[in-house]
């Protein structure tokens, strides 16, 4: 299989962490979907926009949540990291919604930043967008316990919250400074114990 994009994107990185998880090979391609490599994207992802997944028999799979759902079928109900069914499924997918819902908001801060002109910049815009990240985040970090979020065992929930976590001290620094998220930062450090999930920091 071909993993296509770069680990600084939150979504790439999930899937990564958990296809090495899950003892599933690939190929990694670090396109970027702006410059060069952007051609390259579209011709997987109409929308141009990454992660994607392209299969053996040469299917491509977008979006991580379902490249997500692929991989679970792949290893069976009992190794998944998202749990098949009832009460502990819908916990965990409601954690993973606030954790991406958290994180698009702090990719729109990025990207107001990185691809607008600074006298374009609107405060109210980046202000309300910020504060919907951190309320994200700040609930996230009610939910954590010591340390998963869900349960006594790491799940897919926990893997999205602390890509995403790390994803905002990167690319959202302004916006990680005032985040007050001790037990997300006990989850990240918890994580950064596996190598599943060192493998996929993003390059410096
Ligand atoms: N819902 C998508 C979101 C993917 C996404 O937003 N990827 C970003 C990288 S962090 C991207 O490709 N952004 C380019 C763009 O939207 O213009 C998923 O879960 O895969």
């Amino acid at each position: 299989m071909i993993l296509v994009g770069r680990y600084l994107s939150p979504f790439v990185r999930r899937v990564a962490t958990t296809m090495y998880l899950y003892d599933l090979p690939f190929e990694h391609r670090p396109f970027a979907v702006v410059g060069d490599d952007r051609q390259k994207i579209r011709d997987l992802n109409p929308v141009i926009r990454v992660p994607a997944l392209i299969l053996d028999d040469g299917e491509t799979l977008i979006d991580s949540g379902a490249i997500l759902d692929y991989l679970d079928e792949q290893v069976g109900p009992e190794r998944a990291l998202t749990p098949a069914s009832g009460t502990e499924r819908r916990r965990v997918l409601k954690l993973m919604a606030v954790a991406v819902g958290a994180v698009e908001k702090a990719t729109l801060v990025a990207y107001e930043k990185r691809y607008r002109p600074e006298e374009k910049w609107h405060p109210p815009w980046v202000e309300m967008i910020s504060e919907q990240s951190r309320s994200g985040f700040q609930w996230l970090d009610g939910q954590a316990g010591s340390p998963w979020l869900a349960g006594s065992q790491l799940t897919q929930a926990d893997l999205t919250t602390a890509a995403a976590y790390e994803f905002m001290r990167i690319a959202t620094p302004e916006l990680f400074a005032i985040l007050e998220c001790p037990k997300l930062e006990t989850l990240s450090q918890e994580l950064s114990t596996l190598e599943a999930f060192r493998k996929t920091v993003p390059p410096a």
